[in-house]
């Protein structure tokens, strides 16, 4: 059912060029993907670091006033230390992540062989990003694609927006989703004259990592929250639920492909349709997912056994080109049939 792209990963980490000297890259991976003048474009996540030093770990953050980049970098054996997840250390009782993140441009005629930038296109600013921007997720309305991230900084996971005509000048409109809220994906069109959007808000007491939608009349302001869907214990999505790109119109609904994860913490990729006009009736559900971690690039990386899809080029022609992250490491691609997964949903 899936077409994996023969030259996966598209981008690995080592294709990427660092913004400084004295940083590493290393993940390139969770794409935003649109097209724009013919072309396909990526805005890939590139999450660097200091090079590391024997005896220390060190990661950069940014001033929330400044801009400024700073290194925090913490003795190996210091016992105020918890460095054993690849993604987040705690130090003196701070959380920090392992990276730094900001956007980079990649682009491709075919959509599989991509040019990245040699430079950052958006990167960390003000007190929400101090931590970087991550998982670009792209919505075209009009002659404007709206890309939003999530923001991350000592004040939570936050999600923000930006937005650009020409994948050059970028303006960035803010945080639209307070914390702790990611996976955010805006609706193409207005439905009854009010822009839609999932999201992901992270329940800490009762209740669980579940999609929900809102609605607004100007793309900052959202309101109106329901419910769409949750985790389903003992399944593939049984932990967590979270949107991919932005859904796709076909005559039997809004097509959402999203995420979720299992008790092994294996991401895998799955479908939900919408009611067209009523966008928080679920019509149908995978019961099983389509994409699955199993090659390789998708069974080893920074963490094994993920596919992290957030981003989805529509040729128009029935098939739709996915955009991934593989292993929470690289960039990777695969076409899927719209008809073959809507047979699959119940
Ligand atoms: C999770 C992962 C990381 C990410 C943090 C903060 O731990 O998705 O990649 O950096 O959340 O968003």
């Amino acid at each position: 059912m899936i077409q994996r792209f023969s030259n996966n990963p598209l981008i690995s980490p080592r294709d990427v060029k660092p913004s400084r000297p004295d940083f590493e890259v290393l993940c390139a991976f969770n794409p935003g993907a649109a097209s724009y003048e013919g072309r396909k474009v990526l805005l890939v996540r590139v999450a660097e670091r200091p090079l590391q030093e024997k005896g220390y770990i060190s990661t950069a953050v940014t001033d929330p006033v400044t801009g400024e980049l700073k290194i925090v970098r913490c003795p190996l054996d210091d016992p105020d230390l918890d460095a054993r997840d690849p993604r987040i250390f705690c130090y003196r009782g701070v959380n920090y992540l392992t990276s730094l993140s900001h956007f980079r441009t990649a682009i491709s005629e075919d959509g599989k062989s991509f040019t990245i930038d040699s430079k950052p296109s958006l990167s960390a600013s003000g007190p929400y990003e101090t931590y970087g921007i991550e998982d670009a997720r792209i919505t075209k309305l009009e002659d404007t694609f709206y890309i939003n991230y999530t923001g991350v900084s000592q004040l939570g996971v936050v999600t923000c927006l930006a937005r650009t005509r020409d994948f050059r000048a970028f303006e960035k409109l803010g945080v639209i989703f307070g914390p702790d809220n990611k996976d955010v994906a805006i609706f193409p069109e207005k439905i009854d004259g009010r822009y839609y959007t999932l999201h992901r808000p992270a329940a800490k007491f009762v209740g669980g990592l579940a999609i929900w939608l809102a609605s607004s009349d100007n793309l900052l302001d959202w309101g109106r929250h329901q419910a769409v869907i949750g985790p389903r214990r003992g399944e593939w999505d049984g932990e967590r639920v979270g949107a991919g790109a932005a859904p796709i119109k076909t005559p039997q609904g809004w097509l959402e492909l999203y995420h979720g994860s299992d008790e092994n913490t294996r991401y895998c990729t799955g479908a939900l349709l919408l009611d067209l006009e009523k966008p928080w009736r679920v019509i149908a559900r995978s019961q099983a997912p389509f994409l699955i971690p199993e090659a390789p690039y998708e069974r080893e990386g920074l963490l094994p056994n993920i596919v992290f899809h957030s981003g989805l080029i529509d040729n128009g022609n029935g098939t739709l080109d996915l955009y991934y992250g593989g292993g929470d490491l690289q960039t990777c691609g695969c076409r899927v049939l719209v008809e073959d997964i809507l047979r699959t949903l119940k």
